[in-house]
């Protein structure tokens, strides 16, 4: 019965957007086009990844393979891998990533109106030991009147059109927001197509699980120091949290959406702004997360209305579920 009719009735990302797409007369079907590209680029990375330890991918930087030619690292081979594909997909003007220091800005006859801000390979410090990374990424909308330029990616994440990520662990699972709520897709490897797997994703009011790298808990600031202790202490009597820490951002957040909780990179006495980077991990993440009804704190203001002034520009970040993060915007608030 409907299992057999969810068996061969696939939804295929493909198929999904361009539903979704169908819902506005004026489309042109160039976000769909955007789209596969980045697919194609998830799909790349998925299969470099599982074939890591095997093809000597990782860790190779610098060194030959057999036909003299130098081996890339995973992460540099991705970003090559998304560049490409998001230049030929004649969809994109300005391109953003956190393997680039300066903006790709695409030549005249292949552009189009999206910038695309992304990290091609989040965590790949994990690699070497297989634990899940990722693909982060957002799209902002460019408006055809003036020759691109960097201002028109230094925008506040509130503007972004669309952000996902692709996660690559023991599944390979994409996860999309274009503005009305967040559907996430498994990819079959059988037909090379995302599958929509986790139709309308919502974030419990409240979770069980807070997430940080603890070890810095020395070098906190007060509130931080205070919202940490009350996990586990708390004060109203209810049972302490549990702490969850994978240190890949895509697996973390992705775990804080399906189950619940709190994610933070907090700012520290030796990294005033926190550790992650806004365009291309904050911002997508933060989107995610208020399209699926929870929030995205910086410490002192909602992280989409932030407005980076550098590329690579970090904040601190506490994102989740929207009655957890509400506590720790009245610790700040308190503070002041
Ligand atoms: P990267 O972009 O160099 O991979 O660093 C980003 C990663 C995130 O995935 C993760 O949330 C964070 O760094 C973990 O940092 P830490 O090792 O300080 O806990
Ligand atoms: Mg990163």
């Amino acid at each position: 019965h409907s299992a057999d009719a969810q068996r061969t009735d696939l939804m295929t990302i493909t198929r999904f957007v361009l539903n979704e797409q169908s819902k506005h007369p004026e489309s042109r079907g160039d976000f769909s086009i955007l789209l596969s590209h980045i697919v194609l680029g998830c799909k790349f990375v998925c299969s470099a990844v599982n074939k890591a330890g095997l093809a000597k991918l990782i860790g190779l930087a610098g060194e030959t393979n057999v036909q003299g030619e130098e081996q890339k690292k995973l992460d540099v081979l991705s970003n090559d891998v998304f560049i490409k594909a998001l230049i030929s997909s004649g969809r994109t003007c300005i391109l953003v990533s956190e393997e680039d220091e300066e903006a790709t800005f695409v030549e005249p006859s292949k552009r189009g109106k999206y910038c695309v801000v992304f990290d091609p390979l989040d965590g790949s410090s994990n690699i070497d030991c297989g634990v899940s990374i990722g693909t982060i990424f957002g799209i902002y909308l460019i408006k055809e009147d003036h020759e691109p330029t960097v201002e028109d990616v230094l925008q506040p994440g509130k503007n972004m059109l669309a952000a996902g990520y692709c996660m690559y662990g023991s599944s390979c699972t994409l996860v999309l927001s274009t503005g009305s709520g967040v559907n996430g897709f498994t990819l079959d490897p059988s037909l090379g197509e995302f599958i929509l797997t986790h139709p309308d994703i919502n974030i419990p009011k409240k979770g069980r699980i807070y997430s940080v790298s603890e070890g810095n808990a020395k070098n906190w600031d007060g509130p931080t120091t205070m919202y940490v202790e009350n996990c586990k202490y708390p004060k109203d009597g209810s049972s302490p949290k549990s702490l969850r820490y994978i240190g890949s951002m895509v697996a973390d957040v992705h775990r804080t959406l399906l189950y619940g909780g709190i994610f933070l990179y907090p700012a520290d006495k030796k990294s005033p702004n926190g550790k992650l980077r806004v365009l291309y991990e904050v911002f997508p993440m933060s989107f995610l997360m208020e399209q699926a009804g929870g929030q995205a704190f910086t410490g002192n203001q909602r992280a989409l209305d932030l407005v980076p002034k550098k590329l690579h520009e970090r904040s601190p970040i506490f994102l989740g579920s929207y009655e957890d993060v509400e506590e720790i915007k009245a610790l700040y608030s308190a503070d002041e």
